[in-house]
């Protein structure tokens, strides 16, 4: 049985690139679930990476052959499903939008995490190739096409540094006034200068360049969402059966940090704060981003618009809070651990996101979902937990160590 969701205004045939990711498979389900007609495209690279580092999700998540099936049968919506690797095979990649002929197609398809990007050499450069590949080549794709696709991406915060000096971070651009040769003030809007934080963040920041110029040359529409930190497993759609679950990832690599310290609380690790934890970040649960790319694909811009950025937000946190949460609710340990990444050991971050906020997002906050998140999926699947995969061993320089929980480090 489907779930009566909102209104659909216009029929939307769209194309999901990472589509069987954490974001990509709920938002799938979400705007097939809306009534739109939704392809997935995904290599299924980051199945691959698991097995790599020998991880697993949280969550027992299926086949892309029975999470399919499940969603035909739960809700009668047929989603499509190619296995093209978009950064390697761009002929295939435009075959299929040839063939599809999307309204829109909305851009997961990057490798996400900043830990597995500073490993070593070999995936700093899959990173760089992969991420700025993929990219380029959807833009190019659109182009050749000839078809006016509106192109959503998930980008990052993480674009901006989080060191904002008293401004409280735009939504992408920045006014600026410069002064001529002959004296004159004149304004102008500039992208908002990045100050990428890993290799992986780095690729971001390329990507917006990217849509600037074939927005510019081309008139491609494109969306470029800044999204925060995610957490949370599932939403209303990946709820309606077990075989739709969501992944949760929780190894040292990929686990981001809030469903991190949620896991460790429910598994009986101590909960790592990465140096004094004063890293302050900006979060988002994942039934808000799904809820924020359905309001992204019903506002798209017009032919001749810039490219439109939202800041893919609702609130901010500093990491020694957030441990001192989850202790608070699950009485879990806290540890204070080497932090293995070069960061600032704290930061300000103030971040406008008033343009979801005007467009009718109602945010879910932590204080809210958090204790059901504990309770529903770290403790339901904690018997699944691998511990040595835990600690965050990737650093990012040769000077740095792991972020290992020792008795020595606890406060
Ligand atoms: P994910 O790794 O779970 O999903 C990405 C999907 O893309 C995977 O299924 C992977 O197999 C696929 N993919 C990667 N490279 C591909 C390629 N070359 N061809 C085809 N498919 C490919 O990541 P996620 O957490 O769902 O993140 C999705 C996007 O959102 C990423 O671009 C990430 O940068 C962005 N984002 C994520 C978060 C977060 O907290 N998870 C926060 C901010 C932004
Ligand atoms: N941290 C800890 N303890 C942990 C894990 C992390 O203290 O056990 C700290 C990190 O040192 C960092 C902060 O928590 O200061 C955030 O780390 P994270 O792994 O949760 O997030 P990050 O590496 O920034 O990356 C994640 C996603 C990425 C996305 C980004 C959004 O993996 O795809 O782009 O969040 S943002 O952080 O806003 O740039």
């Amino acid at each position: 049985m489907t779930i009566k969701n909102n209104h659909l205004n216009v029929k939307k045939k769209i194309i999901v690139l990472g589509g069987d990711g954490f974001c990509g498979w709920p938002t799938s389900l979400h705007l097939s679930n809306l009534g739109h007609e939704v392809v997935i495209i995904d290599n299924l690279s980051r199945r691959n990476i698991d097995n790599e580092l020998e991880a697993e999700s949280l969550t027992p998540i299926q086949s892309m052959g029975t999470r399919l099936t499940a969603w035909e049968e739960v809700s009668g919506n047929k989603i499509d499903f190619y296995n093209i690797d978009i950064a390697m095979n761009y002929d295939e990649l435009l075959r299929v939008i040839n063939k599809e002929k999307p309204d829109a197609i909305i851009h997961f398809a990057e490798q996400r995490s900043a830990p597995y990007s500073m490993k070593s050499s070999k995936h700093k450069r899959y990173t760089v190739n992969n991420n700025s590949n993929a990219t380029h080549n959807v833009l190019c794709a659109i182009v050749e096409s000839e078809l006016d696709i509106h192109l959503v991406h998930l980008g990052t915060m993480g674009v901006y540094g989080y060191g904002t000096a008293g401004v409280k971070i735009p939504e992408g651009y920045l006014d600026v006034e410069v002064k001529t040769e002959t004296g004159d003030r004149v304004q102008q809007q500039i992208l908002y200068p990045t100050n990428p934080g890993s290799v992986y963040h780095m690729t971001k920041s390329q990507d917006q360049l990217l849509f600037q110029y074939y927005n510019k040359n081309d008139n491609v529409r494109v969306t470029d969402l800044h999204q925060g930190i995610v957490w949370g497993t599932n939403t209303m759609e990946t709820k309606l059966d077990e075989r739709l679950i969501n992944r949760f990832d929780y190894d040292g690599d990929y686990g981001t940090v809030l469903n991190r310290f949620l896991m460790q609380a429910a598994v009986g690790y101590p909960i790592t704060v990465h140096g004094s934890g004063g890293q302050t970040r900006a979060f988002i649960h994942i039934q808000d981003t799904v809820r924020c790319i359905q309001i992204a694909i019903e506002n798209p811009p017009t032919r001749n618009e810039k490219v439109k950025i939202f800041n893919q937000m609702t609130e901010t946190h500093c990491v020694k809070d957030l441990a001192k949460l989850v202790s608070e609710l699950t009485g879990g340990e806290i540890a204070y651990v080497d932090n293995p990444r070069k960061e600032a050991a704290k930061n300000e971050l103030h971040v406008k996101n008033d343009l979801f906020l005007s467009k009718g997002l109602e945010p879910i906050t932590l204080n809210e979902g958090l204790l059901q998140e504990v309770t529903k999926i770290a403790k339901q699947y904690a018997h699944r937990a691998d511990h040595a995969k835990i600690p965050a061993k990737s650093t990012w320089t040769k000077e740095q160590k792991p972020g290992i929980p020792t008795k020595e480090a606890d406060p």
